[in-house]
């Protein structure tokens, strides 16, 4: 449903950033039966509050029907992520000292991909999720989790059975809950009195700077500057540690969050930048929507043209982002084939919207289509160094943003 107020600060007066229009769920993959049946399309418009700075979509979709059933993104099918996670357990288990005495919960744990790092280590920990696949894959591989939604309930009822967690994780999650303050009540619930939480959050500067209007979908609701993080947290008592800037999924922001009232000199030198910038103002984002615009018609033009040349063209990645790009900018058949993707959970589907079908990635192999649209371009080093058979055999990939260019 729409938003009344902010999601953060509440306060009305939210100011229109870009409208993407009625846009299918970007992670809703169909059968092959569902291609004739009505989809559903929600608004798709980002606002910003002049309040709290909080960049955030105004239409809400009920998580269940985002999250729970056929919830397709399983984590382990990225080497790089998985690499990613990896270095960040084990710095967190070093610097906070974690031993078989320790608790540490992930929030959106998916399939376990982070999680077990710590199991490995033979600390005790839970995950909770509330899709259903992930969720199983993960209790399968030895990493206990709870499928469910995590908000206040469920925190009371962890502290009850196990109490506080030395350690909480939630990256990529902070910005897909609908209630995010309900969220930071409960991390800051089950928190223990010298625990830390490590928050991922996509980075709402990296998000405008290099147009990355693609990673705009309804799963995420927000999207995070630390001015914003620090308001959100600091109303629940909560403060901002540390941060880290990432190049992770795009650019993301990795905050450390506690009770202690104290802050490292990179949250103020953070702080400092995104006033100096006017990342606390709506004039930053005055020119955004120009720029997906301009973006749009390059690209499009860009796919046309290759398309009038008797070019072949398919995608690669089967990416929530891809469904965003697909859909704005209208490209599926004929302009383009089809899309591959290496996570075999969405084999045998077909993009929402577009309906463009999704194979396993040999097909590149197989059927040697001249160009190929990087819808996972936040992947780029790691795809294309996998595809370098496609690629010197004349291959060739197109990344979209935040320029158009063929590689
Ligand atoms: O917040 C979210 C972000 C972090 O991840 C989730 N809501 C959903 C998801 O968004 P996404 O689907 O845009 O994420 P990815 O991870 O950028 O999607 C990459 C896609 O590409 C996946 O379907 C896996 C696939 N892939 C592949 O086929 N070969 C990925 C890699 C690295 C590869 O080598």
């Amino acid at each position: 449903m729409q938003i009344i107020g902010c999601r953060s600060c509440g306060e009305a007066g939210l100011v229109d950033i870009l409208d993407l229009g009625d846009m299918p769920l970007a992670d809703r993959l169909l059968d092959r039966t569902a291609l004739t049946e009505p989809e559903p399309r929600y608004p798709l418009k980002l606002a910003f509050c002049p309040h709290c700075s909080l960049v955030q979509i105004t239409y809400t979709v009920a998580p269940e029907e985002l999250f729970c059933r056929d919830y397709p993104y399983y984590s382990s099918f990225s080497p790089a992520l998985l690499a990613h996670s990896r270095d960040n357990a084990l710095r967190l288990i070093a610097n906070r000292g974690l031993t078989a005495d320790s608790f540490v919960v992930e929030i959106a744990s998916n399939d376990g991909y982070l999680l077990k790092n710590f199991v490995e280590h033979g600390i005790p920990v839970l995950g909770v999720d509330p899709a259903d696949g992930p969720a199983s894959v993960a209790n399968e591989n030895g990493v206990p989790t709870l499928n469910t939604f995590f908000d206040l309930p469920t925190a009371e009822s962890i502290r009850r059975e196990r109490g506080p967690a030395d350690v909480i994780i939630g990256n990529n999650v902070l910005a897909h809950v609908a209630d995010t303050n309900g969220l930071v009540q409960a991390i800051g619930h089950l928190l223990a009195d010298d625990g830390v939480a490590s928050i991922e959050v996509p980075y709402v500067r990296d998000l405008v700077d290099r147009c990355e209007f693609d990673t705009i979908y309804h799963e995420h609701l927000c999207y995070f500057s630390l001015t914003a993080l620090t308001k959100l947290f600091g109303r629940h008592g909560l403060t901002v540690n540390d941060v880290e800037h990432l190049g992770i999924h795009g650019g993301s922001l990795r905050i450390r969050v506690g009770h202690r009232p104290t802050s490292s000199p990179a949250v103020a030198a953070l702080l400092a930048s995104e006033r100096a910038i006017g990342l606390d103002g709506p004039a930053y984002f005055t020119d955004f929507a120009s720029r997906v615009e301009a973006l749009k018609e390059t690209l499009l033009r860009q796919l046309q043209h290759l398309r009038t040349e008797g070019y072949r063209i398919a995608a690669y990645g089967a990416a929530a982002k891809g469904a965003t790009m697909l859909n704005y900018l209208g490209v599926g058949a004929p302009l383009l084939d089809y899309v591959v993707d290496r996570n075999f959970h969405k084999h045998g589907k077909f993009m929402p919207g577009q309906h463009l079908p999704i194979f396993p990635t040999e097909r590149l192999d197989e059927d040697r289509p001249d160009f190929v649209l990087l819808l996972a371009w936040n992947f780029a080093d790691e795809i294309l160094a996998q595809q370098s058979r496609y690629r010197r055999a004349g291959g060739r990939f197109i990344i979209p943003s935040p320029e158009p260019r063929v590689v």
